[in-house]
């Protein structure tokens, strides 16, 4: 939507790991934190015992030298709340879907919640100008036996009226693709930034960095 900017004039982005449970958005912000060198910081995690991520995981990443802070969605569905929460000011998106087969309603949802809470940012009403908040797809899970076909998400996307969206295929847990969709997806968020500017679209100033509170009782 707008990057924050630290006390120094660095601006910061927000990019979010959207998705439904299981879907593999906590372990891909953690790949991104150990194996690819892209982290300023540690990752800091909100979960319950068995894994589930309860409000965020957040991360502050570097892409070429522009500084993002990355969170992921508690995907479970009752914590609709949350998901909220950390959407607020997102610059970027990335859907993790969940291509076992046996997900695919809860990858709908999913998608359906975001379109409700932000469609007005991740769609654009006319085709020539891009949406607001650039969005890419992480087919994720793409190791297991009985997975979606791509071209049955690109279905979804199409009613969706997100046509154009790209779609990475990615193994979160080996780390297959999920640099390539992770700094894909910073460039865009950036890219979009700047045209923005240059269009003379309406961009309101850069406002403190801030972090989400955690929700009350
Ligand atoms: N086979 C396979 N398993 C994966 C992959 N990515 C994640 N997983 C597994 O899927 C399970 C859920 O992954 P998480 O990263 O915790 O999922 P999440 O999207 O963060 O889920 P919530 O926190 O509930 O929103 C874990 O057991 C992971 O090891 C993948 O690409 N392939
Ligand atoms: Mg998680």
């Amino acid at each position: 939507m707008c990057p924050s900017r630290r006390a120094d004039g660095t601006l910061v982005f927000k990019l979010v790991f959207w998705g439904p449970s299981m879907g593999g958005k906590t372990t891909a912000l953690a790949w991104v934190y150990e194996k690819e060198g892209l982290a300023s910081g540690q990752l800091q995690s909100i979960s319950d015992p068995t894994g589930r991520t309860l409000f965020f995981d957040r991360l502050v990443a570097k892409v070429s030298n522009v500084v993002f802070q990355v969170y992921t969605v508690a995907g479970q569905r009752r914590h609709k709340f949350q998901r909220q929460t950390v959407l607020k000011g997102t610059d970027a998106l990335v859907f993790f879907w969940d291509s076992d087969q046996a997900q695919w309603n809860e990858n709908i949802y999913s998608l359906k919640e975001l379109l409700q809470m932000y469609g007005n940012k991740v769609l654009s009403s006319d085709i020539k100008i891009p949406p607001e908040v650039p969005l890419i797809v992480c087919a994720n899970k793409r190791d297991l036996p009985n997975i979606t076909g791509i071209d049955k998400i690109k279905d979804v996307l199409k009613a969706a009226k997100m046509p154009n969206t790209v779609i990475f295929e990615t193994v979160a847990i080996t780390g297959t693709n999920v640099k390539r969709a992770f700094v894909y997806a910073a460039r865009e968020c950036v890219l979009r930034h700047y045209q923005k500017l240059k269009s003379g679209e309406q961009v309101p100033p850069a406002s403190p960095e801030t972090e989400p509170t955690a929700p009350g009782p």
